[in-house]
């Protein structure tokens, strides 16, 4: 099985070592100048670092009928560039492609859905974290849990051969519950840890910051259930202090950015939560601040 894969940072080098390790083939689409045919990245995992070689697909110096049309794509591009990727693949995708968004935030995924109905979607999740530092070696931190839905719902098939995938991808038949799961914790953690400039895991050492992290989290519990959307069987700030601990090293992907000067996830993550409650006149105080702070 021959994936694609959309999204090279740090997230995207710990999937593509995952892909391989499952016995699949993986190729890198790359938007840059360089038309060398390999794409190396240095993972560092446990201790121990490693290279990848990963054959380079680059949609700007191959014309569609060049090559075999890209019959599984797995996109793991940050949600503000998303749809500029996916727009730069489209005309090499073959009918009824399997494509599977794992990016942070909501929206993206779901225009592309609108969009290409005559794709085979899934949308997801994950809490494996990775960071990327300046000289570009990725550090895979935890491999976390990730969870895929077929869009539109209604069925738990996973992608072709994803079943061999370690650990474990779990599948849903509720997508929307899927992305607001992680797009809670994502709200919770990524604008703090930018904010602080702080790892995961100093989120949990003061108790002011504690006492932050819950009014975080039952706003969003309330907008929630304002929407209808069942989170977790277990309350929000449990959860969110789960994953903060299991990622207590990592640097966040907003606060990497931050600290990178990159453009941020804002927008697809807190920005859609304050969106959204605008939308039902409901105020979220603590989210409102974050937006507001890190717009600035
Ligand atoms: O998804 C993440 C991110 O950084 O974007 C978490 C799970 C918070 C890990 O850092």
């Amino acid at each position: 099985m021959h994936w694609h894969l959309l999204g090279l940072g740090a997230l995207g080098t710990l999937w593509a070592d995952r892909l391989l390790t499952a016995g699949l083939q993986v190729s890198a689409i790359t938007r840059s100048a360089d038309i060398s045919t390999q794409v190396e990245r240095r993972l560092h995992w446990q201790g121990e670092g490693k290279t990848l070689q990963l054959p380079r697909f680059n949609p700007e110096h191959t014309a569609p009928t060049q090559t075999p049309l890209i019959t599984h794509l797995l996109v793991v591009t940050k949600s503000y560039d998303t749809l500029s990727a996916f727009d730069s693949v489209a005309t090499w995708l073959s009918p009824e492609a399997e494509v599977v968004f794992l990016h942070n935030g909501i929206g993206p995924q779901l225009e592309i859905a609108q969009r290409r109905p005559d794709l085979n979607l899934w949308v997801g999740t994950t809490t494996a974290a990775a960071y990327r530092d300046p000289e570009g070696e990725v550090y895979g931190i935890s491999l976390g849990e990730t969870e895929l839905a077929r869009w539109p719902g209604g069925s738990l098939a996973l992608p072709a051969s994803w079943d061999k995938v370690v650990p474990p991808i779990t599948p849903s038949d509720q997508p929307l519950r899927v992305l607001w799961k992680k797009l809670a914790i994502n709200a919770v953690i990524n604008p703090m840890t930018a904010l602080l400039q702080c790892r995961n895991g100093e989120l949990l050492s003061t108790d002011t910051r504690r006492q932050q992290l819950q009014q975080l989290c039952s706003e969003i519990e309330k907008l929630a259930q304002a929407l209808d959307i069942p989170l977790f069987s277990e309350p929000l700030y449990t959860c969110v202090c789960r994953v903060a601990q299991a990622t207590a090293g990592n640097y966040s992907s907003m606060c990497m950015d931050t600290r990178l000067n990159q453009t941020t996830e804002i927008e697809a993550i807190t920005g859609y939560v304050c969106r959204q409650a605008q939308a039902l006149g409901l105020v979220l105080p603590g989210h409102q601040a974050l937006w507001e702070a890190l717009q600035r």
